[in-house]
């Protein structure tokens, strides 16, 4: 298998257990989990096919670790990063650093300035523990702007903030106030 098939294969996976699982006729339950089985035999029928084995491969070498199977292995759900309203991903509570980082770009500063960080169409303002991941996430839409949030004070003055099972820091929204705006 070559990285580009690997990759395609990803992102496919990202388009449906994240965001559009109707779009192959996929229904994922209350927690985000979709049956294997399912999976493989929709995904086929939309023209992407794939074997268990493959799967496996693809959750196991992903970068950003995207996806987890269940403990008995007859389901799959993307750890974070859904747009699905529906889909509630049980996450601990967890107590964050001093400071987290945030990646955007130029074209958003002005309304993150007044407004702060907001989740946009996602369930959660997503953030990192380092510099390099924010950078990597920024540099998606052009030239990065890392922002440095003060998650220590948020956490203090009672906002909450989640870990993902692949390491990604997420809270609802990150008030103006508690944004470093200064150029790192
Ligand atoms: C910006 C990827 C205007 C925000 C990444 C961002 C991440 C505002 C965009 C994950 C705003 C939302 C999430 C405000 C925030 N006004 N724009 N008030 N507040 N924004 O994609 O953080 O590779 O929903 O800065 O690695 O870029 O897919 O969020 O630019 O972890 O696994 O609105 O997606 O993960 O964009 O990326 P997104 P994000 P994967």
């Amino acid at each position: 298998m070559n990285e580009k098939d690997t990759k395609r294969i990803s992102k496919f996976l990202s388009l449906i257990l994240r965001h559009q699982p109707e779009k192959i006729g996929l229904v994922l339950d209350a927690n985000g989990w979709a049956s294997i089985e399912e999976l493989i035999e929709k995904s086929k029928k939309h023209g992407v096919s794939f074997t268990k084995e493959t799967l496996d491969f693809v959750v196991k070498t992903n970068d950003k670790q995207r996806f987890a199977f269940n403990d008995a292995k007859t389901k799959i759900r993307a750890s974070q990063g859904h747009s699905l309203q529906n889909v509630h991903i049980e996450l601990p509570v967890t107590t964050p650093p001093d400071f987290l980082f945030h990646g955007t770009v130029a074209k958003f500063m002005q309304a993150i300035r007044k407004e702060g960080l907001k989740k946009m169409s996602r369930q959660h303002v997503h953030l990192s523990a380092n510099k390099e991941t924010a950078i990597k996430v920024g540099s998606r839409r052009g030239v990065p702007i890392i922002l440095t949030v003060r998650s220590g004070d948020m956490h203090q003055q009672g906002h909450l903030f989640y870990l993902s099972e692949n390491g990604v820091w997420l809270t609802d929204n990150v008030p103006a106030e508690f944004i470093e705006f200064k150029e790192l």
